[in-house]
C-alpha cells in the first residue's frame, strides 16, 4: 500500500522504499511490461503524478547484452518499443531510453531527474532485483513496485513456494475474479512537455546477428491484440481439443507478446474467461494457473535456473539412473542443428530455429528427449535452457525456466512408474506423440 489515491488496486503495489519525494517528475521505470494499454504500473505512475501535479516520465534502460539475447529477441522487443514510444508521445508522456547496463544507467538517470516517486514493474527474476538494489543506493525518493504482469499479484497469491498446479490453483481461483477487472484508460498528461527518445535499431546496437529475427512475426501491442482477438474468435472454442495437435494452429501464440509485456496477461485471461467458450477453462489454466505458478517458482526459488532447484525426488531418481545406457548420445551442435535420428524431434528443433516457437505439446517431447540423449541430466538441463533462451522468442522468461525444470526434473509434477534414464521422472516417447497427432504430417511441415 503506497498511500496515494489511485485507480490501481493497492494490493498490486509494494512500497520498496519510503524515501522523500524529489522535485522532478514521477518516473515509471519500464522493463517487464513494455506497453501503454492495460499497464497497471503506468496507470499508477500517472495517478501519482496527477495527484502531485508533476510531469510523467517513462524510462527504459536498454542494455545491448541482456542475458546473451541475440538479435532475434531485440528485433521483436525494439519494434514493440517503437510503438510504445509513439503512444506515450501522444499522451504527452516522456519516453527516455538510456543505453547501457540498467544497474549503471538507472542510478545516473534517476540522479539527474530527481523523481518525485520511482515506479517499477514486477519481475521475479534476479536481474531485476539487482537493478533495483543498484538504484536503491543512489535515490532518496519513494520506490513503489507494481505487479501488472500477473492477474493476481504474485505476493498476493502466495507468500511461499507452491509445489504444483493443484496447490496454487485454489489460491488463484479464490481471488482472480476480483482482480480480473477491466483497465481504466490512460489520460493525456496535463503537466510537462514530453521528450521522446528514438528507439535504436538492431543495427545501431551491433547485436549478435547469429540468430536472426523470425520472418513474418509482427511484434508490438497492436499486433498482439489482433492475435488475441483472432484467437478468441477462431481458436478458443476448440482449444481444449486442438491444443495437443501441433498440426493445427490451436494455441494462441501469444507468449512472446506476454514475455515482452506488449500485451497484458490479465487482458488475455479476461477476454478468454468472459468469452465463456468450451476452451475457456483449459486456456485460463494455461494462461493463468500455469503461468502464475511459474512466476511463483521464480519468485520464491532464487536458483530457478539451476539444476539444484529441481525437486529432490526428481534429482534422486535421475541420479539413480545416471549410469543407465543412453540409447543415443548427441553433442550440443548436433542437437542445435536438428541432426538427430528422430525426425519428429528434428522438426520441433527446426520450428524453434526458424519460427522461434515450439508448439506446447511438442515442447515437452523436445525437452524430454534431451534427457535421453545427453551424457548426464545436468547437461540435459543446461542444453534445454541454452537452446530455449537462444532461439525461443519467449526465452529468458519464468515460464521457460519452469518448463525446462518440469521436463528434466519433474518440477510441479509427480513420480511416475520407473523407466530407464528417467527413473520416476515422467517419460515421453514417440509412440505417445503418434497416438496424439499425425506425426508424419508435422515432420513434412519442416523436413520436406
Ligand atoms: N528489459 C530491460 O529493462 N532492458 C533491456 O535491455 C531488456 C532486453 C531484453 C532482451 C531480451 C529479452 O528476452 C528480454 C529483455 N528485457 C529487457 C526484458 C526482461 O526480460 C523483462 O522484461 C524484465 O526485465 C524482467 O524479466
Amino acid at each position: 500500500m503506497a498511500g496515494y489515491r489511485t485507480r490501481v488496486d493497492p494490493r498490486r503495489i509494494r512500497r520498496l522504499r519510503k524515501g522523500s519525494p524529489g522535485e522532478g517528475p514521477v518516473v515509471y521505470w519500464m522493463s517487464r511490461d513494455q506497453r501503454v494499454r492495460d499497464n497497471w504500473a503506468l496507470l499508477y505512475a500517472q495517478d501519482v503524478a496527477l495527484a502531485a501535479n508533476r510531469p510523467l516520465e517513462v524510462v527504459f534502460c536498454l542494455s545491448r547484452d541482456f542475458m546473451g539475447a541475440p538479435m532475434r529477441h531485440y528485433d521483436f522487443m525494439l519494434r514493440g518499443l517503437t510503438e510504445t514510444a509513439a503512444e506515450l508521445s501522444k499522451l504527452n508522456v516522456s519516453f527516455r531510453i538510456p543505453l547501457g547496463k540498467p544497474e549503471e544507467k538507472l542510478p545516473l538517470y534517476a540522479k539527474e531527474r530527481d523523481p518525485a516517486v520511482l515506479v517499477t514493474d514486477f519481475s521475479p527474476l534476479r536481474h531485476q532485483k539487482g537493478w533495483i538494489e543498484s538504484v536503491y543506493e543512489s535515490l532518496s525518493c519513494p520506490i513503489d513496485q507494481v505487479d501488472g504482469h500477473n492477474v493476481v499479484p504474485a505476493w498476493e497469491t502466495s507468500d511461499k513456494r507452491e509445489y504444483a498446479a493443484r496447490t496454487i490453483r485454489p489460491k488463484l481461483h479464490r481471488k482472480f475474479q476480483e482482480f480480473l477487472t477491466p483497465f481504466p484508460e490512460m489520460k493525456r498528461h496535463p503537466y510537462g512537455d514530453r521528450e521522446t527518445d528514438r528507439v535504436p535499431s538492431t543495427e545501431e546496437l551491433r547485436l549478435d546477428g547469429s540468430v536472426l529475427p523470425v520472418e513474418g512475426e509482427s511484434p508490438g501491442s497492436a499486433a498482439g491484440e489482433l492475435r488475441l482477438r483472432s484467437f478468441i474468435a477462431r481458436g478458443l472454442s476448440g482449444y481444449d481439443r486442438d491444443r495437443n495437435d501441433p498440426n493445427l494452429d490451436g494455441t494462441s501464440g501469444l507468449s512472446p507478446y506476454i514475455h515482452f509485456g506488449q500485451i497484458s496477461a490479465q487482458t488475455v485471461v479476461r477476454e478468454a474467461f468472459l468469452a465463456d467458450l468450451p476452451g475457456s477453462d483449459a486456456f485460463v489454466e494455461e494462461a493463468m494457473v500455469r503461468r502464475e505458478l511459474a512466476e511463483n517458482f521464480c519468485l520464491y526459488e532464487p536458483l530457478y535456473d539451476r539444476y539444484k532447484a529441481l525437486p529432490e525426488w526428481g534429482r534422486k531418481a535421475l541420479d539413480n539412473h545416471r549410469s543407465d545406457e543412453r540409447p543415443w548420445l548427441y553433442g550440443l551442435s548436433e542437437l542445435e542443428e536438428a541432426g538427430t535420428h528422430d525426425e519428429l524431434w528434428n522438426a520441433a528443433q527446426l520450428s524453434l530455429l526458424r519460427k522461434g516457437r515450439i508448439h506446447g505439446y511438442l515442447r515437452m517431447y523436445w525437452g524430454k528427449m534431451l534427457l535421453l540423449w545427453s551424457p548426464s541430466p545436468e547437461e540435459a538441463f543446461l542444453r534445454a535452457l541454452y537452446l530455449n533462451d537462444r532461439y525461443a522468442l519467449d526465452g529468458r522468461d519464468p515460464n521457460g525456466y519452469t518448463g525446462v525444470a518440469w521436463c528434466i526434473g519433474g518440477l510441479h509434477d509427480r513420480p511416475w512408474p520407473k523407466r530407464p534414464v528417467f527413473g520416476s521422472v515422467r517419460s515421453m516417447a514417440l509412440s505417445g506423440c503418434a497416438r496424439k497427432f499425425d506425426v508424419k504430417r508435422y515432420i513434412e511441415l519442416f523436413v520436406p
